[in-house]
Order: structure tokens, then sequence, then C-alpha cells
């Protein structure tokens, strides 16, 4: 990719199938929000690996995108990290640690190193300020590092186990994200208040389960 962009020309050539391809909506708005037209409604989005490219059904107008961003073995990292209320193509490449993310406000894309190959994206806005900053879980150590995007300083903060899930959100309502993890061997949810800092835990879950991220208020 080099931070090269191409949009593709013609939209009817290929148009989009579910057959190899990633699909997501609509989970946690501050972490994979997937309104690429900012009309506050979720867009379809899929990703397709073979190919890099994002393909778009925008709910403003049900017109299509495709967007050439990305490769097979990246990881999706889709968020708002410009702050203009819409949603930007983002990957994150584990073999090099680095960030790709086009930003919808300018269409130019931002690169940022922050991650080893084991690491787990975890974006989110954890400081409040309506960007999602760039982060990431290292289960080895336990260490959230996140790359706040008001300050453009590195927090970190260790806080789980190896076989913790992360699953950061706004739990305590401040419109900062919250450090959290998911434990599968006893179904428990660990927090750490940005509002207060306390820790807070919370069965909810059984062995073997998998946290939803999807924000429900949203
Ligand atoms: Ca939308
Ligand atoms: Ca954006
Ligand atoms: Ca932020
Ligand atoms: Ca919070």
């Amino acid at each position: 990719m080099n931070g090269k962009i191409d949009i593709a020309a013609s939209l009817s050539a290929d148009p989009p199938n579910n057959q190899a391809a990633v699909f997501f909506n609509a989970p946690n708005p501050s972490r994979y929000y997937t309104d690429f037209d900012g009309d506050a409604k979720s867009d379809f989005t899929i990703f397709r690996p073979n190919t890099g490219i994002w393909w778009t059904l925008f709910s403003k107008d049900s017109s299509y995108r495709a967007i050439n961003f990305g490769l097979s073995s990246d990881k999706i990292v889709a968020g708002n990290y410009d702050g203009d209320g819409k949603t930007d193509v983002a990957v994150y490449r584990p073999s090099e640690g680095v960030w790709y993310i086009r930003l919808s406000s300018t269409g130019e894309a931002k690169l940022q190193q922050l991650g080893l190959t084991e690491d787990i994206p975890v974006q989110s806005d954890f400081d409040g300020d309506e960007k999602a900053d760039i982060a990431v879980y290292r289960p080895s150590s336990s260490y959230s590092y996140i790359l706040q995007s008001r300050s453009n300083s590195i927090l970190y903060e260790k806080f789980g186990t190896a076989k913790d899930i992360p699953a950061p959100n706004d739990f305590d309502g401040d419109n900062k994200s919250d450090i959290a993890v998911f434990r599968p061997s006893d179904g428990i949810w660990y927090m750490l208040k940005s509002k207060d800092g306390s820790f807070s835990s919370i069965k909810w879950g059984s062995v073997s389960d998998v946290p939803s991220l999807m924000s429900l208020d949203h």
C-alpha cells in the first residue's frame, strides 16, 4: 500500500458479495463505528482481504464506494480518528506495528507506529475528545498502550491477564472509554473506570463466551 490510496473507478464492475470478505456493521461507535458518510447511521461495509478493497453502501444516499486500503494480513481498525463525525478507513499491520489511517476529512493517509506483532488493536476514545485514540493491548504483559489524541502522549496501564480479552468501552458514562477486559475462564468483566479511577467487576457471561462490543444505546 505504501500510503497510496486508489479509489476504484468503476463501482459496477465488481459488486460486493459476502464471500471471502469480512463484514462488519454497527459495533461500538468509538471503536468500529461504521458511519462513513456522517449521517449518524451505520453504513454496511465489507473488507475483502484478497483485494484489500473496502466496499461501503452509504446510508445517506444508497451509493457505493470502493477504496483500496490494506492487505489481507491487516486488522481492521476503522474509527473516527480526525473527529469530523465520519468513520475513517483504517488498518493495523501487525508485522510492522504500523497503523494506516485514511483520514475522511482530507482523504490523506496517516501512518503511526504503535504496537508489536502480538498486540491486539483496541482503538477507542479514551480521553474524551471525540477522536478515536490509537491503542493496543499486549497479552503477554497485560499492558494497554494508548496514544491519546488530545495530548499526543502515550498512556500505559497494566490491567488484565494474558488470557483476558480486551474490551474497552465507556461503562461509567463519562464519554471516555474505560480500560476493560473480559475473562473467559470465569465470565467476569473487569474494568478501570475513567471517571474516578476505581476498579470494578461484574459477572456477566460464562466460560467460553465472547464479549460483544456493541453499544446498546446507539
Ligand atoms: Ca452513514
Ligand atoms: Ca473521520
Ligand atoms: Ca481521543
Ligand atoms: Ca468512562
